[in-house]
């Protein structure tokens, strides 16, 4: 359902002139998006932040600023990057959002045409998108950490969020003892927190501008090439293996995280190479010696978090991620489990492909 308050959101934008035509987009899982169609022009993507999920919006979008202007400066000094950054729009009174009477926070990006890639064509999506991510690293691997906010803190403390998901592993959670095996396997999967644990605390790691959500849906194409990373909420300081990780968990399963028929899911070998090796091509010369040699693990570690999480919210009884159906976390696990374990079988031949790369 479109709220009728649109219209007057709208208003605060002043960039927005003429008659609207606005179209609700269902793909995220956190905030509310619509596309705004104007007759004769360029369209916009108009948000309402999810303050549950990000109470620290006013940083967040500080952040989307800083990071946006420092890319937008990049791309026009070098020349020849293939990367389009979505531009935000400031209100009419200069503001970075607009708080409506109800305080829900509403943000105003340009809208980027994206058209579907061949899906068929695997290696030229996963080498495509380790393209993007790649660029996105470069495009931001001169802006200084401390100048960009850590607005959810410990987004990716696996262990916070391990210790979270025991939290909720009692015998009168009826959801948890109606699923117990699948609690029970991620049990066999602990060893890779203690592997994160260790990366994390030996501070081996260089901190750097960290997209935190680089997720194929978050990856625009144009004519089977990748042109943008959108989603820019979770930018904060981290680590790339997690970027790195994180695409590979979402690009090298061969099914949608959302599939139904877990028998989809696998994980795919030659996505993972596509990818990395493009992925490489632009960063290898930027990454030091612990990066590289902690990439292959990462996509083990976060497919194993993305479990943890999705999990944990069907133990909560969904309160963080929106669902469509009654065990969609549940289910969200359940091909996450998949590819975890699918993935495991593969991990020395990631990791010497990464090296020999
Ligand atoms: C959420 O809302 P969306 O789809 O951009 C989540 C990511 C998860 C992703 C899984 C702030 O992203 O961390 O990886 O779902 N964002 C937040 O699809 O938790
Ligand atoms: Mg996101």
């Amino acid at each position: 359902m479109i709220p009728s308050i649109i219209n007057i959101i709208i208003s605060r934008f002043d960039i927005i002139k003429g008659d609207v035509d606005v179209v609700e987009l269902t793909s995220g899982l956190i905030n509310n998006s619509y596309k705004i169609n104007i007759s004769n022009s360029k369209s916009f993507l108009l948000q309402k932040i999810n303050t549950s999920v990000f109470p620290e919006y006013d940083k967040l979008m500080t952040n989307v600023f800083k990071v946006s202007e420092h890319i937008n400066k990049k791309l026009k000094s070098i020349k020849n990057i293939e990367y389009i950054n979505a531009d935000f729009y400031t209100t009419i009174d200069d503001r970075y959002y607009y708080k409506d009477n109800d305080n829900n926070i509403w943000r105003l990006s340009e809208f980027i045409e994206n058209d579907s890639p061949d899906w068929e064509d695997k290696k030229t999506i996963a080498s495509e998108a380790g393209k993007i991510l790649a660029t996105f690293h470069f495009l931001t691997n001169d802006i200084h950490t401390n100048s960009i906010y850590e607005t959810i803190p410990g987004f990716h403390s696996i262990k916070l969020r391990w210790n979270k998901l025991l939290s909720l592993i009692k015998d009168n959670n009826s959801r948890y003892t109606e699923s117990k095996n699948i609690f029970n396997k991620i049990r066999g999967f602990e060893h890779l927190i203690n592997e994160f644990d260790d990366n994390f605390n030996s501070n081996s790691l260089p901190l750097r501008i960290v997209h935190n959500d680089p997720k194929l849906s978050n990856i625009l194409f144009r004519n089977n090439r990748a042109i943008s990373l959108i989603d820019p909420d979770t930018i904060m300081p981290g680590y790339l293996p997690i970027d790195f990780g994180d695409a590979i968990r979402s690009l090298c399963n061969t099914a949608d995280e959302n599939e139904t028929n877990i028998e989809k899911v696998r994980f795919d070998i030659d996505s993972f190479k596509a990818f990395s090796k493009s992925y490489l091509e632009i960063m290898k010369s930027f990454l030091n010696s612990k990066e590289l040699a902690s990439l292959a693990i990462f996509p083990l570690i976060i497919s194993l978090e993305q479990l943890i999480r999705f999990y944990t919210d069907y133990l909560e009884g969904d309160i963080y991620y929106q669902t469509n159906y009654l065990k969609h976390n549940l289910n969200r696990s359940r091909v996450q489990l998949k590819l975890l374990e699918s993935m495991s079988a593969y991990f020395e031949q990631m990791q010497a492909f990464i090296m020999e790369n």
